[in-house]
């Protein structure tokens, strides 16, 4: 971890975050826009201040691989439109019933269920839209991009992890199904976000797969500490509604291994993400500097 010491995290996330939501603000139709109602909640979840890591992740695996942030930009604001699009839909009656989510109500509360499910459906579509104005990846071509995208929020990754996460409630599961469903409703899209990043910087198949290997284990690692956080922070710490797991009975790592168990196995993830980037040389500082980030969070 010692290449991360000298690497200004705190500015690098500042920078890309302001430019993440410039590019957003470009991409998305202005609220005024008619109907007015859809694109005021499209944009009211999208900005309402959540910590932009995977689109932090895109930039930071191109920049590993010699890219630049103007070419992987577009697919750093897509990722972010299916992630906000999850989280709306997560929220709803339906799912897992949240009022509160990046600290302010959900989208649902304010817009209504029938709005939020349409501004869900609509960022989910606009990613697309977005991901397919990128430039010609002469390795990567648009093809691949999406196949990418679609790949991972389909029906057998982050919708197989949702499906799964439901079908969970209240029943005891084993370590292995839990994994099966942080693999995808959490992992599948950190992944494919360093994936994307690496394809925009016209990346080796090398260096695919070792952002690959990063990827999957930063992802799991992301959703242990997500599952800690929620049995010890507080709901104004975390932006949406803490102890919700418990509450439910959702099966969590702390629930079936406990709470310092837990803490291990996201330390040994984030070393198996760390011990990944070996193949790019000390040219991954950022995506160090942010791993380590991850699994040092509290919110
Ligand atoms: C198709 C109806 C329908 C629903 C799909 C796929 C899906 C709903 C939900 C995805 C499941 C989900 C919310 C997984 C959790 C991933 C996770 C830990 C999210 C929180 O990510 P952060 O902490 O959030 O990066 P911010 O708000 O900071 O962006």
């Amino acid at each position: 971890m010692a290449a991360t010491k000298s690497f200004d995290l705190n500015q690098f996330l500042a920078t890309r975050t302001d430019a993440v939501n410039r590019a957003l603000d470009q991409f998305l139709p202005s609220e005024t826009t008619r109907p007015v109602t859809i694109h005021k909640a499209m944009r009211y979840s999208l900005f309402a201040g959540g910590k932009r890591m995977r689109p932090a992740l895109l930039l930071a695996a191109a920049a590993a691989c010699g890219g630049r942030d103007a070419d992987a930009m577009p697919l750093a604001c897509a990722v972010e439109c299916i992630h906000t699009y999850s989280l709306i839909h997560d929220d709803l009656p339906a799912m897992d019933n949240d009022d509160f989510r990046r600290g302010k109500p959900t989208n649902h509360k304010v817009f209504g269920e029938g709005i939020a499910v349409l501004a869900g459906d609509a960022l989910l579509t606009q990613a697309f839209e977005i991901a397919a104005q990128c430039k010609k990846f002469p390795r990567y071509p648009h093809y691949r991009i999406i196949s990418e995208i679609a790949k991972a929020s389909g029906s057998l990754q982050l919708i197989a992890g949702q499906v799964a996460d439901l079908e969970a409630e209240g029943k005891k599961i084993s370590v292995d199904e839990l994994k099966f469903i942080h693999e995808r409703k959490t992992s599948t899209l950190l992944c494919c976000s360093v994936r994307l990043g690496g394809m925009s910087a016209n990346c080796t198949s090398a260096q695919l797969r070792a952002l690959t290997d990063f990827g999957y284990h930063v992802g799991l690692a992301f959703q242990v500490i997500d599952d800690i956080l929620d049995v010890t922070q507080t709901s104004e710490q975390l932006g949406k509604t803490a102890g919700k797991d418990v509450a439910v009975q959702k099966a969590t790592y702390p629930a079936i291994v406990g709470l310092e168990k837990s803490r291990k196995i996201a330390a040994q993830l984030t070393a198996k993400a760390f011990a990944a980037l070996k193949v790019f040389k000390g040219r991954a500082v950022a995506l160090e500097a942010l791993a380590e980030f991850l699994v040092k969070r509290e919110r």
